[in-house]
């Protein structure tokens, strides 16, 4: 059979790899012509370890295929973004457009599977959407009987960095709108997930989804909380840290600049639009995880205080360690808070995965992009903001002399 993977980004493209490496006729759609191209030759727009080599070869052996246009296909996977709004609400708007595409093409006996983490009661909306747009076909309700089409939500689970691992690896949440709906779902991830694949419905599965990552956002929100803390108390949380998870049933995550990334920031305001009044506790953490980069900053500003002209490096942009995915970093929102608190200070920023300084900092003339060769004897303060294995490995001893504010705790 043939699949259309709507959506060739970070989870898209390597679905899309997964899938036709185990021979299914896979066509990729974007609306972005240059990622079409890319992709349609075999490319990749983005760094992830081991994607390259695989839509290369998938696309080489005729596999894999990219267009703007949604075909015919008897499954179709939606794996486009779901942002949110400046009211934290979902921006759904990727999804209905990649609905709209999906309509017109429906005969009937398709599957069609929302992978995008959406609130809960987005797939229950897809399904409602293609009804309204396809009279003619039944789509699924739950407890009515055989649908002309199936609609299921996948949400996926693998980690930047690791994915082309854990997409076989993982084990899949599989939400049907009914039984059925999940059943046939199951059968799709079957042909390349090794893991458990787990039934249920879809409103689960929405939920689950958004759960896990609000889990290790409250978790990530208590390890940052308590670096505050222990920076009022002179300790070293680090060390804090290190001696209470000796404990058998302790595991605390490691503090760090903020919480970046398209999912972890975002997903637990979904939780909280759908119960306002029962979510202090995770509203918190997402407020004590947003407010960390402003916390970084005000340090090293204050920091500069003792010196007449200071050049200040900051080391990493990228929303975590050896990703080249500078979008919703903390570690941009620091540099950004400290030129914005000191427009005159020498800012330099090392960012090996970068070749020029991203939008919010790209205007900024005392704001420059240097190799950390270049950058470090020049400075005064050294902040670490990104764990890349480049900054792990560097040796201390050109770090002597110099005012060191390491968020992540990889030099001590
Ligand atoms: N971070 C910390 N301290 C930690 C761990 C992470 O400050 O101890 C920071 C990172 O530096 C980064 C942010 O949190 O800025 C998120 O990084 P991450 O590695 O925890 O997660 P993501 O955003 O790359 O991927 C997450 C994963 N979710 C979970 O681990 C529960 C991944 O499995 C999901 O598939 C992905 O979100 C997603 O797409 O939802």
């Amino acid at each position: 059979g043939r699949v259309a993977v709507i959506g060739l980004g970070y989870i898209g493209l390597p679905t899309a790899v997964a899938l036709a490496t185990r021979g299914l006729d896979v066509v990729g759609v974007d609306v972005n012509e240059d990622t079409v191209k890319a992709v349609a030759h075999g490319q990749v727009p983005f760094v992830e370890p081991d994607l390259a080599v695989a839509v290369s070869g998938a696309v080489g052996i005729g596999r894999l295929t990219a267009t703007t246009e949604t075909p015919v296909a008897d499954a179709f996977i939606i794996a486009v973004p779901t942002p949110f709004l400046p009211d934290r609400t979902a921006d759904l708007s990727y999804v209905r457009a990649a609905v709209e595409q999906i309509a017109p093409r429906l005969r009937g006996g398709e599957l069609v599977v929302l992978e995008s983490t959406s609130p809960p009661g987005t797939t229950e909306l897809v399904s409602r959407w293609l009804a309204e747009l396809r009279p003619d076909l039944r789509l699924p309700h739950e407890g009515e009987g055989v649908p002309d089409v199936h609609v299921a939500h996948c949400p996926e689970r693998v980690l930047p960095g690791r994915i082309m691992i854990e997409m076989i690896t993982n084990d899949r949440v599989v939400g049907g709108i009914t039984p059925r709906c999940a059943a046939r779902a199951e059968s799709l991830y079957r042909v390349f997930a090794q893991g458990a694949i787990l039934r249920t419905d879809a409103a689960s599965a929405e939920m689950a989804k958004l759960v896990e990552n609000a889990y290790r956002d409250v978790n990530i929100a208590f390890a940052n909380e308590l670096s505050l803390v222990s920076e009022h108390l002179r300790l070293d949380v680090w060390e804090v840290i290190r001696l209470a998870n000796h404990h058998p049933r302790v595991n605390i995550l490691s503090p760090g600049p903020g919480v970046g990334g398209h999912c972890i920031a975002v997903d637990p305001w979904f939780i909280v639009g759908a119960a306002p009044h029962l979510t202090p506790l995770i509203r918190a953490a997402r407020e004590v995880n947003d407010g960390k980069p402003q916390h970084v900053a005000a340090q090293v500003v204050a920091k500069t205080a003792r010196f007449r002209d200071p050049t200040v490096v900051c080391l990493g942009l990228a929303f975590k360690a050896n990703v080249d995915d500078l979008r919703e970093s903390p570690a941009v929102d620091v540099v950004a808070a400290i030129a914005d608190a000191l427009p005159d200070l020498d800012l330099r920023v090392v960012e090996p995965y970068a070749e020029t300084l991203p939008r919010e900092l790209a205007h900024r003339e005392r704001v420059r992009l240097q190799s950390a060769g270049e950058a470090i004897d020049d400075a005064d303060i050294v902040v670490l903001l990104v764990d890349h294995d480049q900054f792990r490995s560097m040796s201390r001893s050109r770090l002597e002399g110099k005012v060191v504010y390491d968020t992540r705790g990889v030099w001590r």
